[in-house]
């Protein structure tokens, strides 16, 4: 059977190119996005669109029989610093939406399912340097538990139910098409946008917060990676860890300048810095390397000469 692709979430900062990659990959017509709200106008003219709540689970059967979908991108989630705000509906759009393509693969209706896990499942008793696979996994954010749950039921299902989920720990995501929303490492992205059009930026973590965080291009290829890889080659079914680069908002900053000299920082952290001070500073993804053959090509300068072209 063809792979028939439904993305949930298609309109947020990763499923706009997501989205985009897939249709080139697998023909317009066959990759459909689903989200809560339109999108850009060049996701919503590149190809099919469906409004769709994630937590809806007939919503999402419907579509996924009426388009006899194959693979489901599961994006739709809510990031760290929004969650704080609203646990329980932060937990019940990052659980239930999960619940429900994980059973429909279960019951047979679709094939394979991508969901997204973060670096977010890590806590402050984790390994702060290199965060191998393994290790130990106390996360203190209400985004971080959800994460985590939702990892160790992609497992079970893959083991009980002969689900084939296949999932990947994003790093800080940096994009020029699309802005993220309510993430602890959307400073990374902001800051260009306010180097730019104002010359000056506060960021809301403290200059020497060391992250993970990866260029969206990365990013797009190691999903796309993870779900072409043979179904063999991915032993981990919780969630692979993924590294691009790591760096810190005094690092990012003196990069821009290197390109922007006018460009100033200030540093006023808020509640955003528990978060991040929880988080590692950076990651071995050597399962991925092994497993799927998983290499980055973005480091910081490359990211951000690429940022500021394309933003300029
Ligand atoms: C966030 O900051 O919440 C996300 C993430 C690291 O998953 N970008």
């Amino acid at each position: 059977m063809a792979t028939k692709i439904l993305i949930i979430g298609a309109c947020g900062q990763i499923g706009t190119e997501l989205t985009l990659r897939l249709r080139e990959l697998h023909g317009a017509d066959n990759v459909i996005a689903g989200d809560i709200r339109e999108g850009s106008e060049e996701l919503m003219q590149s190809g099919p669109f469906e409004i769709v709540d994630a937590t809806d689970k007939s919503a999402v059967e419907d579509l996924c029989m009426y388009y006899e979908i194959t693979d489901v991108y599961l994006m739709a989630a809510m990031l760290s610093a929004t969650a704080e705000k609203f646990a329980t509906k932060a937990w019940n759009l990052n659980m239930n939406s999960l619940f429900t393509v994980l059973n429909l693969a279960k019951s047979g209706k679709i094939e394979k399912i991508f969901w997204p896990s973060s670096i977010a499942v890590f806590g402050p008793t984790t390994p702060k340097h290199d965060t191998p696979q393994h290790t130990i996994m106390e996360p203190t954010t209400v985004y971080g538990i959800s994460k985590q749950s939702g990892e160790r039921w992609c497992e079970y299902y893959f083991n009980n139910n002969d689900v084939d989920v296949r999932s990947i720990r994003y790093p800080g995501l940096i994009s020029w098409k699309t802005l993220p929303g309510g993430g602890t490492t959307d400073y990374a992205v902001d800051i260009f946008h306010a180097a730019l059009k104002e010359g000056s930026y506060e960021c809301f973590l403290h200059k020497d917060t060391e992250l993970p965080m990866m260029f969206m291009d990365d990013a797009i290829r190691a999903t796309i990676e993870i779900m072409e890889a043979p179904a063999d080659k991915v032993k981990q079914r919780s969630s692979y860890n993924l590294s691009g680069m790591s760096f810190t908002p005094e690092q990012i900053a003196v990069a821009i300048k290197k390109r922007i000299p006018e460009f100033e920082i200030t540093y006023n952290p808020d509640f955003r810095q528990a978060i991040a001070d929880s988080w590692p500073s950076s990651i071995d993804d050597s399962e991925a390397t092994k497993d799927w053959s998983w290499n980055r090509s973005f480091d910081l300068e490359q990211m951000v000469d690429e940022m500021i072209d394309n933003l300029k």
